[in-house]
């Protein structure tokens, strides 16, 4: 791999308790294989990171303590570190519980949260202002991607969800493409199709930066990843890691996709 791979498990509202979160985070512990940064010191071992919701944070860090699986936080609250702010959750909270990525820009975000493109853009901002790393999720409705908008979406939220970003800071920025219509639905965005959209992606941030800094990139795809989709999700060019929601509240399909071949 041209970048050093990552495999994300993004839990959404799930599982229902600490018990079971603890019971994930173990199981998923104890099936990673040598090729991942758990077994192995390698500059390119995948690194693997799971995003459990706020309340099993701190726990599922214990658990995964000296395991090399990284912990994030699936969103943050981007107008303040602390105030008057009812059911808020700041960056400075989660780095604190040992944190290194947040979730930014996730279709569910948008959609049912309505977090729009210079509220997503705060939060990018403020993960990397509090040191962690950014995932940006970015992707096209089946409705824009119907109408070939597919590439003029993912740019125009690319632009707008990284502005300010430096070039130096891009190297702890991971993008997800995720097409929505793909999302939780089983319909996997052909393999071609989605290395079409990662090469489009890294040709414009080679727009907007330049090429060496768009080479760094790690670009995930998500949407129904699943372990018989993601070895060969996995040997396309630009194709560097995914993200991956339901498949990663089972121990064993997760850890398989983890260890793709
Ligand atoms: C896309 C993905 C994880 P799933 O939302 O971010 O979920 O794999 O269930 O489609």
């Amino acid at each position: 791999h041209a970048r050093q791979p990552i495999i994300a498990g993004n839990w959404k509202l799930n599982p229902s308790s600490i018990q079971e979160a603890d019971g994930l985070a173990k199981g998923v512990a104890s099936l990673l294989g040598d090729e991942t940064c758990a077994s192995s010191s390698a500059a390119d071992c995948t690194e693997v990171v799971v995003f459990p919701p706020f309340p099993f944070i701190s726990s599922v860090v214990d658990d995964l303590a000296g395991v090399g699986v990284g912990v994030g936080a699936q969103s943050i609250f981007h107008t303040a570190e602390s105030g008057a702010y009812t059911g808020a959750v700041s960056a400075s909270m989660v780095t604190s519980l040992g944190c290194q990525y947040v979730l930014c820009g996730h279709s569910e975000r948008r959609t049912v949260f309505k977090d729009d493109d210079e509220a997503i853009n705060k939060k990018v901002l403020k993960v990397i202002e509090d040191g962690m790393r950014p995932v940006l999720c970015i992707g096209e409705t089946e409705e824009e991607y119907d109408a070939g908008l597919c590439a003029d979406v993912c740019k125009l939220q690319l632009a707008k969800d990284l502005a300010g970003v430096s070039a130096a800071a891009m190297k702890d920025v991971v993008i997800a493409y995720e097409p929505v219509w793909a999302i939780g639905t089983g319909k996997v965005c052909p393999c071609d199709v989605a290395q079409t959209v990662h090469k489009t992606i890294r040709d414009y941030l080679a727009e907007l930066y330049d090429r060496s800094t768009a080479d760094a990139v790690r670009i995930q795809y998500g949407g129904s990843v699943t372990p018989e989709s993601v070895d060969e999700l996995m040997a396309q060019p630009d194709i560097d890691g995914c993200l991956v929601g339901g498949a990663s509240l089972v121990a064993e399909k997760f850890a398989r996709i983890c260890n793709f071949v």
